[in-house]
């Protein structure tokens, strides 16, 4: 029996070794990228079994995607191995203030822009818990974006619960305006949506986290998260609501990944049928440690290492 069950593109990363302008870096360290797997990597960290669906390229960065997220103890064994396509990269800055760093893709026609609702058949849902999905496969391709549309049914179909971080990457859309309207489609199929303040603004046209909430509510979906950056993160059902305080960090490293921890804790915690207000602290709590390491899941706790 399976968990969580999630799927999405993740890519090898190539983070700056040096601040500045990424077209003067001249050396790199190689890490894993891929908001599913981010989350994918802390669930099993936490003792969760997960189920983990892509397609990488027959090539070195593939093997390098697949051989991380089996380490990690995930299940990869529905991944496909795309022998013309390539795996896809992505390089990103390193910055000295906290602030977030410029990146950029080498990812159209990758291996997993391919991912289409076959990859996943239905009957999986019937074996796991839960799916997770982000708002990124829908930017990635159309054929990906129906993989989004299929997973949620299914899951929905099979009784368990659906988690949607949006995951606004406005680089990977033609305009605004397609973007908020697949991704808002896509949370309506959701029961826990869990956008940043910054994307619930763009997604809802407000600023204002209870009209954020309300806006995904009453669309469809049970439960909302908004997160606030280092002021926490505001929560929302039909009948309550609660704004949990974020975790002083001293010193940040690197933000991205931060929504991903967020993510895995906020989940692990209701899958362990903790309440809504505990499992917000849990995923500030794991949020405030991913943005103290470089990589997008060095930060991610085992379970001994939860606070
Ligand atoms: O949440 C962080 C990920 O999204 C990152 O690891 C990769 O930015 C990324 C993307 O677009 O897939």
């Amino acid at each position: 029996r399976v968990d969580v069950v999630t799927f999405g593109e993740s890519m090898a990363l190539f983070a700056a070794d040096t601040p500045g302008d990424l077209a003067q870096v001249a050396h790199f360290t190689r890490r894993l990228a891929g908001a599913d797997s981010n989350v994918a990597i802390g669930l099993s960290r936490l003792g969760l079994r997960v189920d983990w669906t892509s397609r990488v390229g027959n090539d070195a960065f593939g093997r390098f995607i697949l051989a991380s997220l089996a380490a990690e103890g995930i299940d990869c064994g529905h991944v496909v191995v795309d022998q013309a396509r390539p795996t896809g990269l992505q390089i990103k800055s390193r910055t000295k203030d906290g602030s977030d760093p410029e990146t950029e893709y080498f990812r159209h026609g990758s291996a997993a822009s391919a991912l289409a609702p076959d990859d996943l058949p239905a009957e999986r849902m019937h074996h796991a818990r839960h799916l997770h999905c982000t708002g990124i496969p829908a930017a990635i391709s159309e054929s990906a974006q129906a993989l989004c549309h299929h997973a949620m049914d299914a899951m929905r179909a099979a009784g368990g619960t659906i988690s949607f971080d949006p995951n606004l990457r406005p680089s990977l859309w033609p305009s605004t305006q397609a973007m908020r309207e697949a991704i808002n489609a896509l949370a309506a199929k959701a029961d826990w949506v869990l956008p940043g303040i910054d994307e619930g603004e763009i997604l809802t046209g407000s600023r204002d986290p209870a009209a954020i909430a309300e806006h995904y509510l009453a669309a469809g979906s049970n439960e909302v998260v908004v997160k606030l950056g280092a002021e926490g993160a505001y929560w929302q059902s039909a009948d309550a609501h609660t704004r949990v305080a974020g975790c002083p960090v001293a010193h940040v490293v690197d933000t991205v990944g931060a929504g991903d921890g967020f993510a895995v804790g906020f989940i692990s915690a209701r899958l362990e049928g903790l309440a809504p207000s505990v499992a917000v602290a849990r995923a500030n709590a794991i949020a405030a440690r991913v943005i103290q390491y470089p990589g997008d899941s060095d930060g991610l706790p085992r379970r001994h290492e939860l606070t």
